[in-house]
């Protein structure tokens, strides 16, 4: 048989000799060589714990979300555990709030409450607590006030460290400080060690940016700064280079994992966190990223699942290991359906 040459003086590598289109021809062979697919293991639900028992409260401003009860709760975790996904994020939403936040680390504390619920009734599944001050002070900043009002970067630490204790004392198997105070993953990381809690993880919010998209999840929280705003501490959003010393700097304090956040509006940021580091990258597909898609399709102007898992595969294809989303267990389905 003759060999087939390349067509007589046709040049290879540009067209007819190539044609992209092949690779396009069907569902099977667009599978076969599709790039980055988001697996239902790599995300990760963040969840509102209240106080009290059969208590749901829907979030208006986040479709399909809501603060619950740890009865409850467990119920909406085990679920999510069923359907694949890789974990929980566990926020606390309570009125016990005053100047120094005591009930972020009170033993029977709300995310304490909840993760005690879930080491029995969901043990399997990997319970990351997020360790801030806002959903606890009276003046809903992430950090303690000094006496002019601002926000004391040290002081913060010690009642930071003390939360981060009392998560992994009730059994969370990471902690995530996104209250972006200088130091606390150090802090964290030694109070951790001090108390006998070496094994647990620490997932820092290492470039996590003073973003207009976080409007859906304080309501969710009722976290609001009572006055001024996050931007002395967050990061400003037109840098990218700062993201690199921040995740450098949480890297050399000791995180396990480290964080972009948001997610889908800093891919950028997310792809050179990626180069800098080896380590587990999260990114924090936030509220208003996930709020914004249902609204739209609300309106009929776009397809809420297409939307929704093209943002997640943005956010894997920029380089993230982890996808913190409210979408998680729809994902995670949307995920089996298609495979
Ligand atoms: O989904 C979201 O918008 C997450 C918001 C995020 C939770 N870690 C913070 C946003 C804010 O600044 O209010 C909460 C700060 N600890």
């Amino acid at each position: 048989m003759e060999v087939p040459t390349a067509q007589a003086g046709a040049q290879t590598g540009v067209f007819p000799a190539v044609r992209h289109r092949r690779l396009r021809r069907s569902e099977g062979i667009r599978r076969l060589v599709r790039e980055a697919v988001p697996r239902p293991s790599q995300l990760v639900l963040p969840m509102f714990a209240v106080e009290g028992v059969g208590v749901r409260q829907p979030v208006d401003a986040l479709p399909g979300v809501a603060r619950l009860s740890p009865d409850l709760l467990v119920e909406e975790a085990r679920t999510a555990y069923e359907a694949g996904i890789g974990g929980v994020l566990l926020f606390g939403v309570t009125d016990q709030k005053d100047a120094v936040a005591s009930s972020a680390h009170a033993e029977d504390g709300v995310v304490q409450q909840a993760v005690r619920a879930l080491r029995v009734a969901v043990p399997d599944l990997v319970v990351i607590t997020d360790v801030c001050l806002c959903a606890y002070t009276d003046h809903g900043h992430c950090g303690l006030l000094d006496d002019d009002g601002d926000v004391a970067n040290d002081p913060s630490l010690e009642v930071l460290a003390r939360t981060a204790v009392s998560h992994a004392d009730a059994g969370a198997d990471v902690v995530a400080p996104s209250d972006m105070m200088d130091g606390r993953v150090a802090a964290i990381r030694q109070a951790l060690d001090d108390a006998g809690h070496e094994g647990v993880a620490i997932m820092s919010y290492s470039a996590k940016y003073a973003s207009a998209f976080y409007g859906p999840f304080r309501e969710a929280a009722g976290s609001a700064p009572g006055h001024g705003d996050r931007r002395g501490y967050q990061m400003d959003p037109p840098n990218a280079r700062e993201a690199v010393r921040e995740v450098r700097e949480d890297v050399a304090e000791g995180a396990d994992m480290v964080m972009v956040k948001p997610a889908a509006t800093y891919l950028d940021v997310i792809r050179d966190v990626r180069a800098a580091t080896d380590l587990p990258l999260a990114a924090y597909h936030v509220s208003g990223e996930y709020a914004m898609i249902h609204a739209a399709a609300e309106r009929g102007w776009l397809d809420a699942r297409r939307a929704m898992m093209e943002t997640l595969t943005a956010i894997v294809r920029a380089g993230a290991d982890i996808v913190i989303t409210y979408a998680a267990v729809d994902a995670a389905r949307w995920i089996e359906e298609e495979r």
